[in-house]
């Protein structure tokens, strides 16, 4: 575990000049430890990111040097693996390693703390969550919302009072390094295979999301998805009391029913029933029955769990309405960075038929495309392919619908327009990581809208 003032006379080495880098960085700065942030790139494929780190705090390029080996402790980002030569070397030299998230976590005031993971919907669920606290909390109290979802919990540690919550979205890259994490409250969405390029295989990536409710205890409340398979395995294991929703309203504690969310905190209670949001798709009512489970859970009055739901307009990036052209409904998912996420992508259109123009590809993470082809046969018209991936989607999805090897976004957008007709959807949803061609999912998602705004000009 790490606890600071075991480490206090100790250098930090931050590995990863990132978003969580710079942050860890900053927080161990501003609680006076000597710092030095390693980033095992070329000078020439970071200078973007130097920027970012906080003044005064020495870095290098192309580590671990010397004086990197020498530190006490080290701060690890996610997005390395602990099969990364870095890692590696670090651990060889004796170093122990912690991760940005508990190393953030280590200086908490506030014990308030709510962790979602799941394969899909951690993004949307964690947003609406911390919407559902922000209507709900009393006067004084505030609520932070962070961890994959882009604003690393190092960043707001310090700003969070005894009585405030944080609503941490939990990559399985961040549970992996967690041995002591200890949320209040945890929610797993769903298990479907994904980053097995990071974790090396299906079973590693499930002990790593079984990690949210290792450290709970009988006090604690974990959610579990009764519809998905492996979810429900792990909550066996779980040493919290456990609340399913999606599943037999006899035994769920959350269900669907003639359009309205039921939910109750207790099996024996009468439900309440609650207006879901407005967005498609089974899996967001999934993600809004998690939510609400969280926010009973934590004793958010009705009223306010409500009226999130009503107000709550999705993310940015998932299944996100991005106009239309010549009749052409645009849907920017860029968030799908997995086969099982543009399923859920596809599943939401899913009576839509033949009319759906899917943009796929980008950097692939090493599971099968063929899970898609049911799907696919039913409702694309065509298949657009993109970036590194876009041969082996061809292979893999040969022969169901029409495939066009397009390479880059803007080619995609261009055929796309030149064979679609008024009622067809054009979907970005790749199924594959960004890297190859963006720095992000959201530079992709972006370069998308920005491209459509041309045609629409
Ligand atoms: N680096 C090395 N050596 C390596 C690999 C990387 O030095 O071998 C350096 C890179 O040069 C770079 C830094 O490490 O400077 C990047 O670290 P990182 O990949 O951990 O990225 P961060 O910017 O810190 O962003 C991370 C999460 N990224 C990943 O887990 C890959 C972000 O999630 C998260 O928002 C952010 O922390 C704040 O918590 C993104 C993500 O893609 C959205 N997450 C995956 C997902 O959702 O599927 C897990």
């Amino acid at each position: 575990m790490f606890l600071p003032s075991n480490f206090k006379e100790k250098k930090a080495c931050v590995i990863g000049l990132g978003n969580s880098g710079s942050a860890a960085a900053r927080l161990l700065q501003k609680q006076g430890f000597q710092i030095l942030m390693s980033d095992s790139r070329p000078l020439k494929e970071i200078e973007s990111l130097v920027k970012e780190i906080p003044k005064g705090v020495p870095w290098e390029a192309d580590g671990p040097g010397q004086e990197a080996l020498s530190c006490g402790f080290a701060v690890k980002s996610p997005g390395l693996s602990w099969n990364s030569p870095v890692i590696k070397k670090i651990r060889n030299a004796g170093i122990p390693i912690f991760s940005e998230m508990e190393v953030g976590l280590s200086f908490s005031k506030t014990k308030h703390i709510i962790a979602i993971t799941g394969t899909n919907g951690k993004t949307t669920t964690t947003s609406l969550a911390g919407e559902i606290f922000r209507q709900g909390l009393s006067f004084g109290q505030n609520v932070y919302v962070c961890g994959n979802i882009g604003n690393p919990v190092s960043n707001c540690i310090l700003e969070a009072n005894p009585q405030d919550y944080l609503v941490i979205e939990s990559s399985s890259y961040q549970l992996e390094d967690s041995d002591f994490f200890h949320p209040q409250i945890a929610a797993i969405l769903n298990i479907q295979p994904d980053h097995i390029d990071h974790h090396g295989s299906f079973e590693n990536y499930i002990r790593a999301k079984a990690r949210i409710f290792r450290e709970q205890d009988p006090s604690d409340f974990c959610v579990f998805n009764s519809s998905d398979f492996e979810t429900v395995k792990l909550a066996r294991e779980c040493p919290a009391q456990k609340l399913f929703f999606g599943g037999d309203p006899k035994s769920s504690h959350a269900w669907t029913e003639a359009g309205k969310i039921q939910a109750r905190l207790n099996l024996k209670d009468a439900p309440i029933s609650f207006t879901p949001p407005a967005l498609p798709g089974r899996h967001n009512q999934e993600n809004a029955m998690a939510a609400i489970l969280i926010a009973l859970a934590s004793k958010i009055p009705v009223s306010a769990i409500q009226k999130a739901l009503t107000q709550f307009k999705g993310v940015e990036h998932r299944l996100e309405e991005a106009g239309a052209y010549r009749k052409i409904r645009c849907v920017n998912d860029s968030k799908a960075t997995n086969v099982d996420s543009t399923l859920v992508a596809l599943k939401a259109f899913s009576e839509v038929n033949k009319k759906i123009i899917l943009i796929l590809g980008g950097l692939d993470k090493g599971s099968p495309y063929a899970p898609l082809k049911p799907l696919i046969s039913k409702s694309a018209k065509a298949v657009l392919t993109i970036g590194m991936a876009a041969e082996k989607i061809e292979n893999e999805l040969g022969g169901i619908a029409p495939i066009a090897h397009c390479e880059n976004l803007d080619k995609a957008v261009q055929k796309a327009f030149e064979i679609g007709e008024a009622g067809d959807i054009l979907l970005l949803s790749p199924a594959c990581a960004s890297f190859d061609q963006f720095k992000n999912f959201e530079e992709r998602g972006k370069r998308f809208k920005k491209i459509l705004e041309n045609y629409k000009r």
